[in-house]
């Protein structure tokens, strides 16, 4: 069931998305993997708004329902997020990385446009779901929440809150997939490898904060793809460039204890688990004008 949910999820991701199939398709070219399906989903996120019935605490609700566990919070000062991961019931489904806006900490004229759209829902939709039902939760997490924005409402939200902007858009649409690096064959099995490889085939990462973001115990590398520019369609008819979804990388390296373990008895659990907000911080602006270069 939760294998339904997630499909549905990877498969509206990658046609949106159209790095998601170039970097496969480079990856089998090279001989890196036979095909998708030997490829590590790392981690899946969503960006939400952090208001009473939507954002984390509704949308959560989904995949603890199906095994997911709660674990670290994280606070963006700078960018007015919280963020929380969770992980999976299994180990080889993707963790979860689930932020929302602070919607109350942003200006008045910002504030008032946003409810402007997300008034139209009054109660938490999540509760009203049958969770069971998989076709339901699929059609949730693929449905406008709320009417499509005019380009003025957009222009004036991504002057404060690239995010917010992002969100009244794109709703709740995967904002990422990620590729596990460390299981991958020698020569591709770490971040800067990885990297170079993509860079030889003229993907365009995010420079925020240097191409690698490393964790301070240096153990999470992390890079990302900008999101690509897609043609959007604004309430008024009006068409604008914007961005939409881009592709992470992700290298968690073998904990200190567990060095001496022969390769092939390493499992999840041997490598760094979780996310780090410096990083997370830098990966952020995967869709914002700086790094698209829109
Ligand atoms: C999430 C950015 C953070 C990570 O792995 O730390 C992140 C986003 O862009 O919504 O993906
Ligand atoms: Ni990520």
């Amino acid at each position: 069931m939760l294998d339904e949910i997630l499909d549905g999820l990877m498969r509206r991701y990658q046609e949106r998305v159209p790095d998601v199939s170039a970097v496969i398709n480079a990856m089998t070219k090279e001989g890196i993997i036979h095909n998708a399906a030997d490829i590590e989903n790392d981690h899946i996120a969503f960006r939400t708004m952090g208001v009473e019935h939507l954002g984390v605490q509704s949308l959560e609700k989904i995949f603890l329902h199906y095994g997911y566990q709660k674990r670290d919070y994280y606070h963006f000062k700078e960018k007015k997020l919280d963020a929380w991961w969770y992980a999976p019931p299994q180990d080889h489904y993707p963790r979860i990385f689930a932020s929302e806006l602070r919607v109350k900490d942003l200006s008045e004229k910002t504030q008032r446009i946003i409810h402007q759209y997300i008034d139209t829902v009054k109660t938490d939709p999540v509760a009203h779901l049958d969770l069971n039902n998989t076709k339901s939760v699929d059609n949730y997490l693929h449905s406008g929440l709320w009417q499509t924005p005019t380009v003025e409402d957009y222009e004036s939200l991504l002057a404060e809150s690239e995010y917010a902007a992002w969100v009244i858009f794109n709703h709740y649409y995967l904002n990422h997939f990620t590729i596990s690096v460390h299981n991958l064959p020698e020569g591709y099995n770490t971040m800067q490898a990885f990297d170079d490889f993509l860079e030889k085939h003229h993907f365009k990462l995010n420079a925020a904060g240097g191409k690698i973001k490393i964790s301070p115990d240096g153990k999470l590398l992390q890079s990302s793809t900008v999101a690509k520019v897609i043609e959007a369609t604004f309430a008024d008819g009006k068409k604008k460039k914007i961005a939409g979804s881009y592709v992470e990388f992700a290298e968690r390296k073998i904990l200190d204890e567990f060095k001496a373990l022969p390769k092939e008895q390493i499992r999840r659990r041997h490598r760094r688990d979780g996310f780090e907000a410096g990083n997370a911080d830098k990966i952020f602006e995967s869709t914002y004008r700086s790094q698209i270069g829109n």
